[in-house]
């Protein structure tokens, strides 16, 4: 890995290809060898369009040579912002295939957001749709690009739609026409020379960028290697018992961890199986495409639970096919764990994951108390987990405590961000993953808390201090504080404490002043509430619960 100071040991990642975890395949030499063994089989589906594993292949070989048109090969960095269309798939293994490394972003995300990513990871180039759900991309990119001044960083801007007239604008369609390789270059014998399925890429290397939670003012980038992420993908497709004949409904954002390898797209695209991605994640959207492609795994955040319940009690469809469904991102409260599985005709799976590494999945074989009243185990039996009293030392079983994990896909270290890094990781390697859990005898884990200034806003995670920073830059706004409050539908919905001079700015203005500054919209608080004063604790910093139970109380 060259582009993070932390890493494995040299003894860890021993003994980590020892274990047979980590396999030595770059992604781009990985989807070669699908293509050879699954050729014929339906990888991917949207709408009326499909490709086989042959096509996947061949796409990613056509992306890749438009990618090297532009200048893009090994180790360069692309922020991939995408909806929930096939695109995005054929330009990740477009990238893997000349080597370079997508940053995943979200969707929500905005100018702040973008111009984050692109400072920190160093992009070349973002690749956007034209619009998407009545938002125009190649605006943001406009003025993400006017930010950073002369240098018009990113250089280049891959349109999925309609490119414009901008300079350094080019649609996906002409980088995967533009000039295709011809078959005699695409024969076995011409193409598979050093670096053609992979860039020359190393599996040691990053081979993809995620996005923090964050609990900082900025969200931090998790370097993901090929090694480390196609277990991540594996081992929890082994889990999942995933095979040729799963069908993956991908209905929560596609760049998403839980989505995309957890196992998710990944997992079923190693596993041989088809992957159908949903255009928006409704219920009945969903089961439209359940019914038509005999879905049999999906996976949902809890705030989707009571819709799709519902909407499946209308007995109008037929979801037969369905064999697991994964709920993760968020606390699933145990009622609805219990109602869920019963209403879709399905095994559910509690997934308790994050970006950072470590996955926690309930067993499908699982007695019902430990699958609704859990958040799984470790999928590999060399995550280390300990759980950790305020003094650092381990509590007994069965006692709350703060997660700390390592292991074979858990990252060691924050994409540059070494003082960060000093504070986030043990001094032996343990990422402290923020969370407050309770084990049991069994090695499940139940989430029971967070010690990270995190909302959790039904799986959108909020840094309180990046809102913080950004209220304080409303012209009336003196202090601010914003606190996680108890919400029927989403767990969490989000409350400002805010100090004024004068009147305090409702939410619909402080809304309008967030997103004026660039931030996702889903950062804005559900609510804002002025107070005469911040309450602090005895050592001086913001007593948010107090903040909270006076909400309550009122
Ligand atoms: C309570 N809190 C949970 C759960 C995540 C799979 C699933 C989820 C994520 C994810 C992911 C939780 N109950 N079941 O990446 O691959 C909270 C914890 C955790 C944080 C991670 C995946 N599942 N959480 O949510 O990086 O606080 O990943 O540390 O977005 O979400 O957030 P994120």
């Amino acid at each position: 890995m060259t582009e993070t100071e932390q890493t494995w040991t040299e003894a860890e990642s021993a003994r980590y290809r020892a274990a047979g975890h980590w396999q030595g395949l770059t992604f781009g030499a990985r989807l070669r060898r699908s293509a050879a063994a699954h050729g014929d089989r339906v990888a991917l589906v949207d709408g009326d369009r499909r490709w086989t594993y042959a096509d996947l292949d061949a796409e990613a070989d056509r992306v890749a040579f438009g990618l090297r048109g532009l200048g893009i090969g090994r180790g360069d960095r692309v922020v991939v912002q995408l909806p929930n269309r096939a695109e995005f798939v054929l330009v990740w293994f477009g990238l893997q295939r000349v080597g370079a490394v997508p940053v995943h972003a979200m969707p929500g995300h905005r100018r702040r957001e973008i111009g984050h990513l692109v400072r920190v990871s160093g992009a070349v180039a973002c690749v956007v749709p034209d619009r998407h759900a009545g938002f125009d991309y190649r605006e943001l990119m406009r003025s993400v690009r006017g930010e950073h001044g002369r240098g018009r960083s990113p250089r280049v801007v891959v349109v999925v739609g309609d490119p414009g007239q901008e300079s350094g604008f080019v649609s996906f369609e002409a980088l995967r026409t533009a000039s295709s390789p011809t078959p005699a270059d695409t024969s076995p014998d011409a193409v598979r020379g050093p670096g053609t399925d992979d860039g020359g890429a190393d599996p040691a290397d990053v081979a993809l960028l995620l996005l923090s939670g964050g609990t900082t003012g900025l969200p931090k980038l998790i370097p993901r290697t090929h090694d480390d992420y196609a277990y991540n993908a594996r081992a929890c497709a082994e889990v999942c018992a995933l095979d040729e004949r799963t069908v993956y409904l991908a209905v929560l954002p596609i760049g998403f961890n839980f989505t995309f390898a957890c196992p998710g797209v990944l997992g079923t695209l190693l596993a041989g199986g088809t992957v159908v991605v949903a255009p928006d994640p409704s219920p009945q959207t969903a089961f439209a495409l359940i019914e038509q492609e005999r879905v049999t795994l999906t996976s949902l955040t809890p705030p989707l639970v009571t819709h799709w319940v519902n909407e499946a009690a209308s007995g109008a469809w037929d979801l037969g096919s369905l064999v697991v469904v994964q709920v993760g991102g968020a606390r699933l409260p145990e009622e609805h764990a219990r109602k869920l599985g019963p209403a879709l005709g399905a095994t559910v799976q509690q997934v308790f994951g994050m970006a950072e590494g470590l996955i926690n999945l309930t067993r499908l074989d699982d007695p019902e108390d430990l699958v609704c009243a859990t958040q799984g185990r470790p999928v590999s039996p060399d995550d280390e987990i300990l759980v950790v009293g305020a003094d650092g030392r381990p509590v007994p079983d069965g006692s709350a405590g703060e997660l700390l994990t390592r292991g074979p896909y858990t990252l060691r270290g924050y994409y540059r961000a070494e003082e960060h890094n000093r504070t986030a990781f043990t001094p032996d390697g343990h990422y402290r993953t923020g969370d407050v859990v309770r084990r049991l005898p069994t090695g499940h884990l139940v989430v029971v808390g967070r010690i990270k200034d995190q909302i959790n806003r039904g799986g959108e995670k909020i840094a309180a201090v990046e809102v913080e920073e950004q209220l304080l830059t409303h012209p009336a706004i003196t202090a601010a504080a914003l606190v996680g409050v108890p919400d029927e539908r989403r767990g969490e919905r989000t409350v400002a404490f805010v100090v004024c001079d004068g009147e305090a700015p409702d939410a619909r203005e402080v809304a309008a002043h967030l997103r004026e500054r660039g931030l996702a919209p889903y950062k804005a608080p559900d609510e804002v509430v002025q107070v005469t004063g911040l309450p602090l604790t005895a050592v001086g910093k913001v007593d948010k619960s107090s903040l909270a139970q006076e909400l309550l109380r009122r």
